[in-house]
């Protein structure tokens, strides 16, 4: 009986080209489950909301500014009436070993906030915005074509790197339940690399062969030596012109450092209704790339940012995003933090209790294919 499943699975394998033909990194059983999941909600065309930094801050209200640790708010709650299914966490400024992220939160208290996520049956997402290890500014300094080469092996800031990545991945060692399983992650470095503002852009300071050599160094020291099989590596470019499919396709590490291919992209601001129009059809153009690509490498599908700069629409939900991803199959589109911080006062990108847009988020909600906390508990 086995024997005869075995090649029943092989003669499967081999008519649908299946993903199993494909290189892809090993993990670890809780890792494994978590792609388990994905795989079953893209196959029945459901995709699951996200919301960065969703518990830790929102409009109106921050963890670091009441002190309360209390990870039970949520904006998405308080309009939705239930958590994202999936929450984004930023790590920029711990590789100077400080104790907040460059968006003003405590490293510890995201650590909590992760595992009350993950113990409520959510999935977890990491970004990190490393600063300029060549000019000491920030992710944003691109001034410089040479900071790439310079981190790579025989670099004058190779060793800076090592220990900056080596501090990213204590951290991430350190997210665990209370069994001391690791959390499985959604690990999203060295993002919007196709496009020109980040360091390790290569329509910017970094080629395409440094970022590939980036990518690997990257993942060969956290899971070959660091040991962390719990990480779901997905690279997420944007798409800006004729020239990004072949970026992406020359920087491309390869299979077997990569699960997952994301995209970010995001509307912009001006005329709601016919930016929100022009928001759609740039998905619409941008998913047959990113599909075409990812299906070729045996890779599932995430839009891994999203939103608009102060959600000026308020049919975004259902005219935009909804009409963006409906019937792709892609595992969760994330939509930007809502800051709070006075610098930050119109940066927001989901809704809240009494923004324009709460109403249609709701309706988001309510769709039977979006998938929020209850959904995948
Ligand atoms: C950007 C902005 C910044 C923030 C960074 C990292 O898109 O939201 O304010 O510091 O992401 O989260």
């Amino acid at each position: 009986m086995k024997k005869y499943i075995l090649v029943l699975a092989a003669i499967a394998c081999v008519s649908a080209s299946c993903c199993s033909c494909h290189k892809a990194p090993k993990h670890s059983k809780a890792a494994q489950d978590m792609m388990a999941l994905f795989e079953k909600t893209t196959s029945e065309n459901k995709v699951m909301y996200g919301h960065q930094d969703d518990l830790l801050y929102g409009h109106y209200w921050n963890v670091n500014y009441d002190g309360t640790q209390d990870y039970s708010r949520s904006d998405v709650l308080f309009t939705a009436g239930d958590f994202p299914a999936v929450v984004g966490f930023e790590i920029g400024e711990i590789e100077r070993g400080g104790e907040y992220s460059l968006d003003s939160v405590r490293f510890d208290y995201i650590r909590e906030a992760v595992k009350a996520h993950y113990g409520r049956g959510g999935v977890v997402t990491f970004s990190w915005h490393p600063n300029n290890p060549l000019t000491g500014g920030t992710a944003w300094d691109v001034s410089s074509n040479k900071v790439v080469a310079s981190v790579l092996p025989g670099g004058e800031n190779h060793e800076k790197m090592m220990s900056w990545i080596d501090i990213v991945s204590e951290f991430l060692l350190s997210l665990r339940t209370d069994d001391g399983e690791l959390i499985p992650i959604v690990w999203r470095p060295w993002h919007e690399h196709v496009g020109n503002w980040f360091w390790w852009c290569v329509d910017g300071p970094c080629t395409e062969q440094e970022y590939s050599a980036l990518w690997k160094m990257t993942f060969d020291y956290m899971v070959g030596e660091k040991g962390l099989d719990n990480l779901i590596w997905a690279i997420s470019p944007d798409i800006r012109s004729e020239k990004s499919l072949q970026q992406i396709i020359d920087s491309y590490p390869g299979d077997e450092y990569v699960d997952i291919i994301g995209v970010d992209c995001y509307g912009w601001q001006g005329d709601p209704q016919q930016r929100t129009a022009e928001y759609v059809e740039r998905m619409a153009k941008t998913w047959p790339i990113i599909f075409k690509f990812a299906e070729k490498h045996g890779k599932m599908v995430a839009l891994t940012e999203t939103g608009v700069e102060g959600m000026p629409y308020e049919k975004w939900w259902t005219e935009g995003l909804a009409k963006a991803i409906e019937g792709r199959p892609i595992i969760y589109a994330l939509t930007w933090r809502n800051a709070s911080d006075a610098a930050h006062v119109d940066h927001y990108f989901s809704t809240f209790p009494g923004q324009a847009s709460e109403e249609d988020f709701k309706a988001f909600h309510d769709l039977p294919w979006t998938l929020f906390l209850k959904d995948i508990q």
